[in-house]
């Protein structure tokens, strides 16, 4: 049985005005983006060009998914993505559990063909993943090419092309925080998904108009991060810390539940090729400076990232 700790409830932590928000066409969008991932690892980008019916659509199948009974969403999950699919409050396979649900899926070059998006009832869900799936990885390149520009790179496409590499080893993930009476009771809140690092190069992130999602400023304070339906939220992750060899910041995040409010979420995790060698970049390392990793397979630090628990600092063991 999943025990979730809801005593003593979670305090919310002070708004934070201060998530940089990029327009992705400004000149000097490129610089902007360098500085917010050196600053906070995170920052919201406005002008992302993706449909707001796109995003609609998927949030509104993904709001059926997980209204449907606890059966179908187990065997949907299983069938459309061993060894990942639908879990509920436990995540990873370290103990860690959390107020959440969520469908984790990979994302192949190829449009889904899982045989549970094959059923009828599901070709709406299908299609609109599909269509988010390659919406949100454009827009993924579109800010790591502005990245790699803005860190002086030549070869601007030095880190959008780990993403779109036929064996780019990305995901979506939809998590969906469901009310809670007990909660509600308390009024207080509850861990929905443990404070964490994310593994990859960013991760892009959508959510419902709900709160929930805190980031930990460099002090180590956390600060909740204001819902914005306009825009998309990116997180720098631990790989691309290590491509900019600690010049970009890895942002440790968490979600608290409030027990009153649905929150959903869809988040793309743009993840390199399992045998791609994680190094800084040479073109991103002043002269005589030294790499502070040790060299490092995406194989080889996801492999490890599932053997910890969530909230370890993975790149700790990767250091020189
Ligand atoms: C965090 C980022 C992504 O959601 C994820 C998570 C993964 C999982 O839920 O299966 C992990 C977590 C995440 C990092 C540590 C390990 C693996 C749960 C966990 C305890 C899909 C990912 O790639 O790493």
């Amino acid at each position: 049985m999943v025990v979730l700790n809801s005593s003593p409830a979670l305090n919310k932590s002070a708004i934070f005005s201060g998530v940089p928000a990029i327009r992705l066409s400004e000149p000097g969008s490129d610089s902007l983006l360098v500085r917010a991932c050196e600053d906070l690892g995170f920052f919201k980008v406005t002008d992302h060009g993706i449909p707001m019916e796109l995003i609609a659509k998927l949030e509104e199948e993904a709001m059926k998914f997980f209204a449907s009974p606890e059966e179908e969403k187990e065997l949907s999950g299983r069938k459309l993505a061993n060894p990942f699919g639908y879990g509920s409050k436990c995540i990873g396979s370290n103990g860690d559990v959390g107020w959440v649900e969520y469908l984790l899926m990979p994302v192949t070059s190829e449009p889904f063909s899982m045989a549970f998006l094959m059923q009828p009832s599901a070709s709406s869900f299908r299609s609109a993943l599909n269509e988010y799936i390659s919406a949100v990885r454009k827009l993924a390149c579109q800010i790591l090419e502005l990245m790699a520009q803005g860190l002086g790179i030549e070869q601007t496409d030095v880190l959008s092309k780990l993403a779109l590499d036929e064996e780019s080893d990305s995901m979506l993930r939809l998590n969906h925080y469901p009310p809670c009476l007990m909660l509600q009771e308390q009024n207080g809140f509850l861990t929905g998904f443990g404070e964490h690092t994310d593994p990859q190069i960013i991760s892009v992130l959508r959510s419902n108009n709900t709160a929930g999602l805190e980031i930990s400023l460099r002090d180590g304070s956390w600060v909740s991060v204001l819902p914005d339906q306009e825009a998309f939220f990116v997180n720098v992750g631990d790989s691309l810390q290590v491509l900019t060899n600690g010049k970009f910041r890895s942002v440790r995040h968490r979600v608290l539940a409030n027990g009153w409010e649905s929150r959903v979420s869809m988040i793309y995790f743009a993840g390199p090729p399992p045998g791609e060698k994680l190094a800084p970049l040479p073109e991103a390392m002043e002269e005589g400076e030294q790499s502070q990793y040790r060299e490092f397979t995406w194989r080889e630090y996801k492999s490890c990232a599932y053997k910890t628990p969530l909230g370890d600092n993975r790149l700790d063991l990767f250091h020189k």
